[in-house]
């Protein structure tokens, strides 16, 4: 039982009014409301944030570093930003990049992300739906982790 934080970046409180055939019709707080129901699901807690400001994204980070977990769609900073990978790597639980588009299928600026090399799992290409799969996942390792904390400890009892 934990919160895991959610974290979206520019443009996507834009999801479902604008350019419906690339991001689809799902709103943001469609969203979140997926996120929170899959948390719940699995004895979790969703604490969902989006900005579209780099420095506020790097504060959610650092702010996000006790929780349990972190799900990251930092959308265009993806493909830019050192300051936000460089707060991501401190981060001690799971985190899982996710994109609601395949970023590799479209154009070469967009191949490169400077969150991959900091995350456990990327998922991309999904919709929405990909969200549901990262909040999966972060509570899949971190069931794993806390069994393997405790078989740490039971070994050094
Ligand atoms: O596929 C994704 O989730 C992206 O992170 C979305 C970003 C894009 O820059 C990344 O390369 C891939 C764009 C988010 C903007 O979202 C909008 C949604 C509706 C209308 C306009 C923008």
């Amino acid at each position: 039982m934990g919160t895991i934080t959610v974290l979206n970046g520019p443009n996507l409180n834009l999801l479902g009014t604008r350019e419906p055939a690339l991001y689809g019709t799902a709103t943001l707080a469609d969203v979140e409301e997926l996120c929170h129901r899959t948390a719940a699901g699995l004895g979790h807690r969703v604490d969902f944030h989006q900005t579209n400001h780099e420095g506020v994204l790097v504060d959610q980070v650092q702010a996000a570093r006790g929780s349990a977990g972190v799900v990251v769609n930092a959308a265009g900073l993806t493909h830019t930003s050192i300051a936000l990978r460089d707060a991501l790597a401190t981060v001690p639980g799971p985190v899982v990049e996710v994109h609601l588009t395949n970023i590799h299928a479209r154009e070469p600026f967009r191949h490169t992300s400077y969150v991959s090399g900091v995350a456990d799992a990327v998922i991309a290409g999904c919709g929405p739906d990909g969200y549901a799969y990262a909040v999966r996942h972060v509570a899949a390792l971190c069931s794993s982790l806390c069994s393997e904390r405790q078989l740490h400890d039971l070994a050094r009892a």
